[in-house]
């Protein structure tokens, strides 16, 4: 499954972000390094299916088709904030870099 991983600036939304594309309960709070540790869930891209206007059966294997709706499943991971010097070992350091690297996007 392709994965996502929401990078940014300490406090920006991030993991709100990601409780509303997943459904999920993570912590968000109004301070810095509130995640620590990557949270990962599903969500999913909603496209048009072409079962409709080809007027087939439709019975994907990696997605769902839910009445001529594609649900692409793509898993999301919400990281610690980004700060300068990161790659120095500042933060989070390299734990950070390396959640993110898990990403393909
Ligand atoms: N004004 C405003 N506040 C937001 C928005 N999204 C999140 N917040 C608030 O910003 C704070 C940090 O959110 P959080 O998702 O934990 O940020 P993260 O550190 O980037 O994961 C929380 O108090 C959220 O309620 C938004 O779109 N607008
Ligand atoms: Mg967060």
């Amino acid at each position: 499954m392709l994965q996502i991983a929401v990078c940014g600036k300490p406090n920006v939304g991030k993991s709100s972000f990601f409780n509303s594309a997943t459904a999920s309960a993570v912590e968000m709070a109004n301070y810095p390094f509130t995640t620590i540790d990557a949270n990962k869930a599903v969500a999913h891209v909603i496209k048009d299916c072409p079962c409709k206007e080809l007027e087939v059966t439709c019975n994907p294997h990696n997605s769902i088709c839910i009445d001529g709706k594609r649900l692409l499943p793509i898993e999301l991971i919400d990281v610690a904030g980004l700060v300068p010097g990161a790659h120095e070992g500042k933060g989070l350091g390299n734990k950070f870099l390396d959640d993110l690297m898990q990403a393909k996007v």
